[in-house]
């Protein structure tokens, strides 16, 4: 009735009263005091006429509901339902075994913390790795507070990048220059980061948190523009083919993003509720918005459109995303070119402004070289315009001589860019 009056889709949000989450059939007090979190996608069904919902597995008051499921479930059957979500994506994608060293990005936002806390509990050696990229002051400084605590908390190994102290750089400053749109070279950066954390640091796999939504809205994206290089590349798992690309996987596909953030509460995991001050220029929120209005009318949506892709589709595509890949002659990571697209983004920051006619064919001729790139090295933009996950795995180095220091006081490392650096 809340959500009703207030005209919010009741499949967007989670309703949380004292850190525990609300179903839309339970009743609020006067004195209540909810908070209302957007957390985008999902949805619900009502228990059996109109009564409040019952968990599937155990018949207690649900806590939490998922339409695409039909079902709804209690705290510890629903957190018992999203391990079992992520077990299965790891067992039947092969993705790693016991034994591997795994690199997991975190942003400090929900889905990256809620799927590092499931490889911790499930006994994985899994070390978490932030990049600040600085797309705000606060934002950034938060975000790191969110990674460093969680940590902390778990002790748990955190390695972190400083992008201004390390490489010289802000994705703020990149956006107030304007010289190229800033979740592209956001985008770009951090799969160049990640990567180069991942292979010079001895990880057998990087591990990023998109989910179920991030990978139906970037499919959308691909499908809408017949991308098929970048709908070949859209696999949970991606090999390393050489040893300066990390094997990259994504253990969060069949968890939907509102499940993620319900996830993180009932585990009581503060994470950054506040979108990127940049977002605005992120591209995948239209094809979200585009899936979350077809999901709220027809549950199971996004899970029938990407695992349907999965199970009919992707062979259809295999081998699409072939390319010739050569090392960097400035940074010695892979690339189809001579120098790669990192290393040509960080060398236009230090040159002088393209004159203002001149700009858009300057920016537009760049970012068509790395969308070619991206075929085959995976460090570019996954598609032409659309970013991976909204959340910053936030969705990162391999430049030749980067090192990592480890921190002993808290358990966290810094990578230094070295001083003969491309920048
Ligand atoms: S962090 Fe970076 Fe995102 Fe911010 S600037 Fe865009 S890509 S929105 S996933
Ligand atoms: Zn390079």
């Amino acid at each position: 009735m809340l959500l009703e009056r207030l005209q919010i889709n009741p499949e967007t949000v989670l309703v949380i009263r004292e850190a525990d989450l609300l179903t839309r059939e339970e009743r609020l007090a006067d004195a209540d005091e909810v908070e209302i979190r957007p957390v985008i996608s999902g949805g619900a069904p009502r228990g059996k006429g109109g009564g409040p919902a019952k968990c599937r597995r155990c018949g207690e008051p649900a806590k939490v509901e998922v339409a695409r499921a039909n079902a709804a479930f209690c705290a510890d059957c629903f957190l018992r339902y999203v391990r079992n979500q992520v077990t299965k994506a790891i067992e039947e994608q092969k993705m790693f075994s016991p034994s591997d060293k795994l690199l997991v990005c975190v942003s400090g936002g929900k889905d990256s913390l809620a799927l590092w806390d499931m490889l911790l509990d499930m006994g994985y050696d899994a070390t978490g790795y932030h990049i600040v990229l600085w797309t705000g002051e606060e934002y950034a400084n938060e975000s790191r507070v969110m990674c460093e605590r969680f940590a902390e908390r778990r002790a748990a190994q955190l390695v972190v990048t400083d992008l201004k102290a390390d490489e010289g750089f802000t994705i703020e400053q990149i956006a107030r220059e304007g010289r190229r749109t800033p979740c592209s070279v956001c985008g770009l950066t951090k799969r160049y980061l990640t990567n180069y954390a991942a292979t010079h640091d001895g990880y057998d796999v990087l591990v990023t948190g998109h989910n179920l939504d991030d990978e139906a809205a970037t499919l959308l994206g691909n499908a809408l523009h017949w991308q098929t290089e970048y709908i070949a590349r859209q696999m949970p798992v991606l090999p390393s083919t050489n040893d300066r690309l990390a094997r990259k996987v994504k253990p969060l596909y069949r968890v939907s993003e509102r499940e993620t953030a319900a996830y993180t509460i009932l585990r009581g995991i503060d994470y950054i509720v506040e979108e990127c001050p940049l977002v605005a220029g992120n591209t995948a929120l239209r094809y979200k918005d585009a899936l979350n209005l077809l999901e709220a009318r027809s549950p199971g949506t996004k899970q029938q459109f990407f695992f349907g892709y999965l199970d009919k589709a992707a062979h259809l595509f295999e081998g699409a995303d072939r390319v010739e890949l050569r090392a960097c002659i400035e940074c010695g990571q892979s690339t189809t070119g001579e120098v790669c697209a990192y290393c040509r983004a960080k060398k236009q920051l230090r040159t002088p402004r393209v004159p203002r006619g001149r700009r858009t064919a300057a920016v537009a001729s760049l970012d068509r070289e790395e969308r070619l790139e991206a075929v085959g090295e995976d460090i570019l933009p996954d598609e032409p315009g659309v970013e991976p996950g909204l959340e910053p795995v936030h969705d990162m180095p391999s430049v030749s001589g980067m090192s990592g220091t480890a921190s002993e006081s808290v358990g966290t490392a810094t990578h230094t860019a070295r001083e003969d650096g491309p920048l």
